[in-house]
């Protein structure tokens, strides 16, 4: 497959942005090539400037699960921008959107808007820590939460998992008030809580992981999580790609999760600039102007993010069948990859759950992240553009997680599998 409006569109961009992207991701470091400059989007499909057509799996990376392009999506957006783009000011969206929430979270009592899923967990860590007046944060390897100067942390040498900085221009004396544990080490966890519980202000996890490429919780895991509330240690569940993904209630939902804060983003916003976090009363009352923790944005809670969030939720409200399809349509693409890949000899491991699910090229059970980075990326790397030339988008790096949407269908499984077939 030829692209090359897309290469000049890639030397043109590198001239003027970093990388010539907007999100490192997108520059295709981890499988190299070109990525395609995508110029629409319609329902399970993408377009790039040359012409080129792809199922898309990358689905702007877990907004749309409707798909782009949603007609009814589109058609609220437009009305609402006909009455101006932003005010500034309260308005009746944002209180029918946070109504919206509270049906589909019921522990959550008052929910707050911002601009992005790092806006929303930055947020509610400096309110754990304004609640709890405590200093420390609990994160887990593999787990991402967006790019607040706390989280791009990893675990430092010491046993007392102090973190260390993970990106340039992150202080030290930051990083350190991180504290860094493997994910799916519910021991390890407990020992943490034990020595260290009366300085921790929260806990910070993916329910279920996109960011390692998926991870699925062990029951024990969560229930080591839940004991945080022993300690006085705010459970905090980052669902800003699980929430309305997995169930409309998301992870806390479907995996009966009672943490003291969510936050969301993603679909929360059907694909414009929205997220928020929420939770009990007892720790939202604490955010400005009610509290001392303060938080705010120019655009937070905007009339058009706030539509097509809300058109977004209805249609998923309206169609409590969307999950079971998904999870049907999940299944059915898990099991063609994991036959095709057999047939193969080729050494694999599916981890799913609903729409969101990762191919990893090792043996499994892939249960940790330590698991996760014994795949072999150099074959992912072919994989990815042999599907890519072959029409298939995956996302670009082994290390996220492919989405569905239902827009997706058998024939695009189907095409899917081919493509993978002919690519191995
Ligand atoms: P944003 O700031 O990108 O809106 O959200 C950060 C975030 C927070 N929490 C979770 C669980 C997330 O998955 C994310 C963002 N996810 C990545 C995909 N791995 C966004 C894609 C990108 O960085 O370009």
């Amino acid at each position: 497959m030829e692209r090359p409006i897309s290469e000049a569109y890639f030397q043109e961009a590198k001239r003027h942005i970093p990388g010539g992207v907007s999100s490192p991701v997108r520059a295709f470091k981890a499988v190299g090539g070109t990525p395609p400059f995508l110029v629409r989007g319609e329902g399970a499909y993408v377009f790039d400037a040359d012409g080129n057509r792809y199922v898309d799996y990358v689905m702007s990376w877990g907004p749309l699960i409707l798909g782009h392009a949603h007609p009814r999506v589109l058609a609220r957006v437009r009305e609402t921008l006909e009455k101006g783009l932003t005010f500034g000011a309260p308005s009746p969206l944002e209180v029918a959107l946070a109504k919206k929430v509270k049906r589909a979270y019921p522990g959550v009592d008052l929910v707050r808007f911002v601009n992005s899923g790092t806006e929303a967990t930055m947020s509610a860590l400096r309110l754990a820590r304004g609640y709890t007046n405590r200093p420390y944060i609990v994160k887990f390897r593999g787990n991402y939460h967006g790019h607040a100067d706390g989280l791009l942390v990893e675990a430092g040498s010491g046993a007392l998992t102090f973190g260390v900085p993970s990106s340039a221009g992150v202080p030290e004396e930051y990083a350190k008030l991180t504290l860094v544990l493997d994910y799916n080490d519910p021991e390890g966890l407990r020992e943490l809580l034990r020595s260290r519980g009366e300085e921790i202000a929260a806990i910070i996890f993916e329910p279920v992981v996109g960011n390692a490429g998926v991870l699925l919780p062990t029951e024990d895991f969560l229930k080591a999580l839940h004991e945080a509330k022993d300690y006085g240690v705010l459970l905090i569940a980052d669902e800003v790609m699980t929430g309305f993904r997995l169930a409309f209630g998301g992870a806390t939902e479907r995996l009966g999760l009672k943490p003291d804060l969510i936050t969301l983003g993603k679909i929360l916003g059907g694909g414009l600039p929205a997220a928020a976090y929420g939770g009990r009363r007892e720790v939202m009352e604490k955010v400005a102007p009610l509290g001392p923790v303060y938080q705010a944005g120019t655009l937070s809670g905007n009339p058009l993010a706030m539509a097509a969030g809300l058109a977004t939720l209805e249609i998923l409200e309206e169609n409590p069948g969307y999950y079971r399809y998904l999870e049907d349509l999940g299944a059915k693409l898990e099991a063609g990859l994991r036959e095709v890949l057999s047939q193969k000899g080729v050494p694999h491991a599916v981890n799913r759950m609903g729409s969101m699910l990762t191919l990893f090229f090792t043996e499994g059970p892939v249960v940790t992240f330590q698991d996760a980075k014994r795949t072999d990326t150099e074959l992912f790397k072919r994989f990815f553009h042999g599907l890519l030339d072959r029409g298939i988008y995956w996302p670009p790096s082994n290390f996220e997680a492919a989405f569905l949407s239902v827009a997706h269908t058998d024939l695009e499984v189907e095409k899917t599998l081919e493509a993978l077939d002919e690519a191995l």
